[in-house]
């Protein structure tokens, strides 16, 4: 089977439409007894931007834990793929990561960057030809939570997953484990998978990550209601809100709210609002796992764990699991 030669144009293949389901899960979302809004909805431009400043902000350790991780593991970890492997990336977002890996990944067959924001997985496909000229990239528009098959040519000998970040972590547990099931069916048999998890840790050094002295994630948390200001005709006043961030123990998540600085209405779309002083919406949660815990996830997805790979203050891992 033959490949699409390097993609110069960079031009995603697009799977899925948008859609306008934001209106619909901002309406529900409000209206339930704890409100809530979906952490995927954080990344619009501004938010994008706010998560990389986030990411150079002291407090928060993951990204650039991780980063060390692929930095000093880099080449162990691309040896627990297969040699002439599609790589796929779900929500690829930067490639900055799997740099990491493409470096000690020379016979790679494609590279195949799974995002939905179509502009960015452009740019980021242009730079990486431009770094790696031998290697196939296809980038493909799709929300990688939803079903989705690869496109002709790949499912060549191997197929290999990567997903790095700790996005794992915005999903409730149940919901992790179907998304690692999910990733087996669109990789398919034999497959492999790195998946990045950030660990459970002191709470003070968990707090702290997630409330910036700088402010920075509080900016990106308000920033939900500026979109939605923006994007669903609302009328948050933002200078009514403020960032929390708390570990939940029991549940073993980092939890961000919006907290009501007073008594309040707010309308979005032409629907009313009612907030009591001090109600919250829940906007996202951040699991953090134990290294037993989270290859207990990864069997009951059917994926069987193997190498794992942490820093010397094991405050982050980097895992490969292989598919039966
Ligand atoms: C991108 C989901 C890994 O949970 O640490 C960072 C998002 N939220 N600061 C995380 C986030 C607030 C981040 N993930």
């Amino acid at each position: 089977m033959t490949i699409n030669p390097v993609f110069t144009d960079a031009s995603p293949i697009t799977l899925a439409a948008p859609g306008d389901q934001f209106l619909a899960d901002v309406l529900s979302g409000l209206s339930a007894p704890q409100k809530f809004l979906s952490a995927k909805y954080f990344y619009d431009a501004a938010g994008s931007e706010l998560f990389e400043a986030i990411t150079r902000q002291p407090e928060y350790y993951p990204t650039r834990t991780e980063l060390g991780i692929l930095d000093v593991h880099g080449a162990s970890i691309a040896a627990a793929l297969p040699r002439r492997a599609d790589l796929v990336e779900f929500g690829s977002g930067s490639t900055v990561k799997v740099r990491r890996l493409l470096e000690h990944l020379p016979d790679l067959r494609a590279y195949v960057p799974v995002d939905v924001s179509e502009s960015f997985l452009r740019s980021e496909a242009e730079a990486l030809a431009a770094d790696f000229p031998q290697l196939s990239i296809v980038p493909v528009a799709a929300d990688f939570t939803r079903p989705f098959t690869l496109p002709d040519g790949l499912y060549g000998e191997a197929v290999a997953g990567f997903f790095p970040g700790s996005t794992i972590g915005n999903f409730e547990p149940q919901q992790a484990a179907q998304l690692l099931a999910h990733f087996g069916r669109v990789l398919g048999r034999g497959a492999s998978l790195i998946v990045g998890v950030d660990l459970v840790k002191d709470v003070t050094v968990l707090e702290a990550a997630y409330d910036d002295a700088a402010g920075v994630t509080a900016a990106f948390n308000l920033n939900l209601l500026t979109r939605i200001n923006a994007e669903l005709a609302g009328d948050f006043d933002t200078t009514t809100f403020a960032h929390r961030a708390l570990f939940n123990a029991a549940a073993s998540r980092i939890e961000m709210h919006l907290v009501s600085l007073a008594a309040q209405r707010v309308t979005v779309a032409g629907e009313s609002f009612a907030f009591t002083e001090g109600e919250t919406i829940h906007t996202e949660n951040s699991y953090k796992y134990t290294v037993a815990g989270f290859h207990r996830l990864a069997r009951e997805a059917g994926w069987t764990p193997n190498t794992v790979w942490t820093d010397p203050q094991r405050l982050f891992s980097v895992h490969a699991l292989t598919r039966a």
